[in-house]
């Protein structure tokens, strides 16, 4: 049977899941897995679930603002070998072990009778990831399952491939690949890919990162050889973009700026401190606007930019249904909107908690209450204006990149390149954007950004939450070679004088869209 188009598939065989290129290699892998496997338990594992990392194409910190985005799939993936233990009277187990064990610890724990796990967010730990999957799982489970309690227990050996803290997306990766082995564990065959995503994006957040839902859809959806234009309201929804049949092909390289970008110790001034300041941004906007109180949404703190443009819409022009306008009637909002932010916010230098609380007509214990408790952050001013023009600008630069991709392809070799210059220009655009007014750039990826551009990339820019991690770029193929020389010689080997040939290899990935996640059958 082959699953519909919103199912995990289960009956995969490597084949489906890799590039050509890439199968001799991935098939070693798996079966080193599953080798390794038998020996710490003695046994076959039944399955192994796998989710993979993601790259961003554009659309950078809008997914918590609920503005479309456009990632894409890459190879590197998580997997995780289980076995399930038999029904049980008392605790179920969790035995969760590392292809690495020198890098991550053996980790076991106890499934309470209630079914419901501990997770120390306080604590950078790998297990909480799996525990982060199993919360979100069983969640879901009870939902589907009247009398569903807790989770049968499973031997577990992991073997992630995406680098963590590297932008990646390596911690949705692990979160999607544990939920999926949770409900495969407790007998569901049939996995709603929609269902998957909508509780590994709000389970991830009990991690400690108040995050939007890209990544977690990244990691679901795809099939193999498209990115994803994922949408967040009026709900979750991803449509796969294949991308045009060119003359002389797109190619996306990753780079790594081995600057490692940890969220959870910088979340109070950086991530975290973004979704404050773009949910304060959209409270002071509809102030300011005369709007009645936003309606709450799926934003992670429960309102959100795009929730404000809709009730303006709504209250001010009359519009019901914005998410049925035109693109272009959208894209027009949005231009408004960023003329009216330069407008109306003007401060540069930001706003204190008591000018917001002064415009919003709410008190700053309460403000702090709702928006700053549960993930706290540490700023005297809030930057409204620059946060909420970059949001609207880089919505827009959405819709333009999906636009180009669904023209009518090329014909001849003059469009081909007007076509990816043009691509190009709006990913340097989200690149400036990122570095002066969302400021979560970093001068190491600045860097890669310029060198890139200086030997022949069309575009270039960070990719993920930023300060660190990865960088992505639009390259003619034929120019592949020298952009990876001009990193090796002007950025690798002079910040890195010891960097080895394999560390180098791992910086620089040529990287095809890969496919979503899925259960391979062992036992
Ligand atoms: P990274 O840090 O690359 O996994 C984060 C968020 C995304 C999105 C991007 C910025 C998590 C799990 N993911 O991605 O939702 O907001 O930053 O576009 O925190
Ligand atoms: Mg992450």
């Amino acid at each position: 049977m082959t699953p519909k188009a919103m199912e995990v598939p289960t009956k995969t065989t490597l084949s489906e899941i890799y590039p050509e290129d890439a199968l001799k290699r991935q098939t070693k892998r798996w079966q080193t897995l599953v080798t390794t496997f038998e020996e710490r338990y003695g046994k076959q594992p039944d399955f192994v679930s796998r989710s993979p990392g993601r790259v961003n194409i554009i659309g950078e910190h809008i997914d918590y603002s609920l503005f479309e985005v456009i990632p894409m799939a890459i190879t590197a993936d998580v997997l995780l070998a289980v076995s399930v233990h038999p029904l049980e009277q008392g605790p179920s187990t969790i035995h969760l072990t590392n292809i690495n064990p020198q890098k991550f610890e053996s980790k076991s724990f106890d499934i309470p009778d209630t079914g419901d796990v501990h997770i120390d967010s306080s604590a950078l730990e790998w297990s909480n990831y799996f525990k982060s999957g199993l919360m979100g799982a069983t969640e879901l489970l009870r939902k589907k399952q009247k009398d569903f309690k807790q989770s049968v227990g499973m031997d577990i050996l992991a073997d992630g491939k995406v680098p963590s803290g590297g932008g990646l997306s390596s911690s949705a990766a692990f979160v999607c690949a544990s939920a999926l082995a949770v409900m495969k564990a407790n007998g569901v065959d049939e996995v709603d890919k929609k269902e998957l995503v909508e509780v590994a994006i709000v389970s991830e957040r009990a991690v400690g990162v108040n995050s939007g839902g890209m990544d977690q859809s990244a990691s679901v959806f795809p099939l193999q050889g498209s990115a994803l234009y994922v949408s967040f309201v009026p709900e979750l929804s991803a449509k796969n973009v294949a991308f045009p049949e060119l003359k002389s092909p797109l190619t996306f390289v990753i780079a790594q700026s081995f600057v490692q970008a940890d969220k959870h110790t910088t979340g109070p001034v950086c991530y975290n401190l973004r979704v404050v300041e773009v949910t304060l941004a959209a409270l002071v906007l509809s102030k300011i606007f005369g709007l009645k109180e936003l309606p709450s949404d799926a934003g992670p703190l429960g309102v959100s930019l795009r929730g404000f443009q809709d009730s303006y819409m709504q209250q001010k022009e009359g519009i019901h249904d914005n998410h049925t306008v035109s693109k272009s009637d959208f894209q027009d909002q949005l231009q408004d909107l960023v003329q009216k932010v330069d407008q109306y916010l003007p401060q540069e230098e930001g706003y204190t908690r008591q000018q917001i609380s002064e415009i919003i007509g709410e008190d700053i214990s309460s403000i702090e209450e709702k928006y700053m408790k549960k993930f706290p952050v540490r700023a005297e001013r809030f930057k409204l204006r620059q946060r909420a023009m970059h949001v609207f600008g880089e919505a827009i630069r959405v819709l333009n990149f999906m636009q180009l991709l669904s023209a009518p392809p090329p014909q001849t070799e003059k469009e081909n390149k007007e076509l990816l210059q043009a691509l190009g220009e709006l990913m340097n655009d989200t690149q400036d954007s990122c570095r002066d007014i969302y400021e979560n750039s970093c001068p190491e990826l600045d860097e890669l950004c310029n060198l890139a551009r200086a030997a022949g990339s069309y575009g270039s820019r960070l990719t993920g939450a930023g300060w660190g991690g990865c960088s992505v770029h639009l390259v003619p193929e034929s120019k592949v070679d020298s952009i990876r020389q001009s990193w090796i010689i002007n950025y690798y080997r002079k910040r890195f004088p010891d960097i080895t040939d394999d560390k180098l290899e791992e910086a620089i990935v040529v990287s095809k869209p890969g496919s979503g996640s899925s259960v391979v059958q062992i036992a």
